[in-house]
């Protein structure tokens, strides 16, 4: 563990007293704070979720699994936005399934050359674009980082789609998705966090509806920003299974109040588009922030809950995220069930398969799924 004992002193909202017969009141008390403050109101809509096959299905891992892409059009009768969905399936039926958003595009996720390219703005960082324009060039740029072989192997089935289909990661082009079409009528305005876990949560009712998909074991990861969006959609959206944050430090795993790694005026002052504007406000006075990130992993409970670190990944606070892990794991064992892990592993911030490997461990033990 790195130093610690020198932090300046701090605590958290208590989260006693929780019991099975009052406790959606109690969630749904912590999961409005954490709209109000934290990452906006999700737009209160009726969403359509209609979901078209594009092309054929295709054999991928030597016959292990299938590969299909779908395109979602989710709309409200007046706006609408167009995901492009990567999923890749166990051939030997119904299976769990991860669902994760990507960075850079699908068509970096896995190298093929007939997976569709985003047709928004694309980030550059180390992924080759054409002036944030996905390039052909980045094909399987980042298939290191998604190990479909041992997903699949293990049973699991994956669900991808590209963040910016549903929102840039820009405070310039964060527009260009579901933000720039809806906003709600409220005066805590959603985020690119909110937009991405409403975008995660769409998925996840496209899969519901699948026979080659056990419904009841959809399972929401995502590392780094991404696992702070996956932690928002599962603690929002009980369809959920359980959730997995990689390295999600501040916003997500890590304790706002804790004087440790990446402040609210740092995260707010660089990316200002992924909050509510009221978060900046509470940059020095975290202690007056009215919820802390413990308990948007106890409004995970009773469902599966799993927090990786990473030793030198001070920024994300690894500390932090496990104390934060413990606090809200008294909560999930008030609602009689202990499906919480923690990892640290040595090195830095970054999802490798080592990783990957404790987190289907974790997996395969708590959703119960075949051996
Ligand atoms: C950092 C940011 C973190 C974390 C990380 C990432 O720059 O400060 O909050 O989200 O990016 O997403 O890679």
């Amino acid at each position: 563990m790195p130093e610690d004992f020198n932090v300046a002193s701090w605590d958290l909202p208590a989260v006693d007293g929780v019991t099975p017969a009052h406790w959606h009141a109690r969630r749904d008390t912590w999961l409005g704070l954490f709209a109000d403050h934290v990452y906006g109101r999700t737009p209160d809509v009726d969403w359509s979720v209609s979901p078209r096959e594009i092309g054929a299905a295709v054999t991928v891992a030597d016959g292990a699994g299938l590969q299909r892409q779908l395109q979602v059009t989710i709309s409200d009768g007046r706006a609408s936005v167009v995901l492009d969905l990567l999923l890749i399936l166990p051939t030997a039926g119904p299976a769990p399934m991860v669902v994760a958003l990507n960075f850079f595009g699908n068509h970096t996720v896995v190298a093929d050359d007939d997976i569709a390219l985003p047709t928004g703005w694309v980030p550059e960082h180390g992924v080759p674009t054409d002036g944030h324009r996905a390039s052909e060039a980045a094909r399987g740029a980042v298939r290191g980082g998604w190990p479909i072989s041992m997903l699949l192997k293990a049973g699991f089935g994956m669900a991808t789609v590209y963040v910016g289909d549903i929102a840039p990661d820009d405070p310039d082009h964060v527009g260009e998705g579901i933000l720039g079409l809806r906003q709600p009528a409220s005066e805590h305005p959603w985020g690119a966090l909110g937009a991405w876990a409403w975008g995660l949560s769409c998925v996840r009712r496209v899969l519901a509806e699948r026979d080659d998909v056990r419904s009841e074991e959809i399972v929401v990861l995502g590392h780094s920003r991404l696992g702070k969006a996956a932690l928002w959609a599962a603690a929002q959206d009980d369809g959920f299974a359980g959730v997995v944050s990689v390295q999600s430090g501040c916003g997500g795993a890590s304790p706002s109040r804790r004087p440790v790694g990446e402040s609210v005026e740092a995260i707010t002052t660089r990316f200002p588009h992924w909050f509510t504007p009221g978060f900046a406000g509470y940059a020095g006075r975290e202690r007056e922030l009215p919820v802390d990130q413990h308990q948007l992993l106890a409004a995970i409970a009773p469902r599966a809950l799993y927090v990786c670190s990473a030793i030198e990944d001070e920024w994300s606070d690894p500390v932090g995220e496990y104390l934060a892990t413990a606090a809200a794991l008294n909560v999930h064992r008030a609602l009689g069930q202990a499906r919480v892990g923690y990892h640290l592993r040595p090195g830095p911030h970054s999802l490798p398969v080592e990783d990957w490997e404790h987190i289907l461990t974790f997996l395969r033990h708590h959703l119960g799924t075949r051996s």
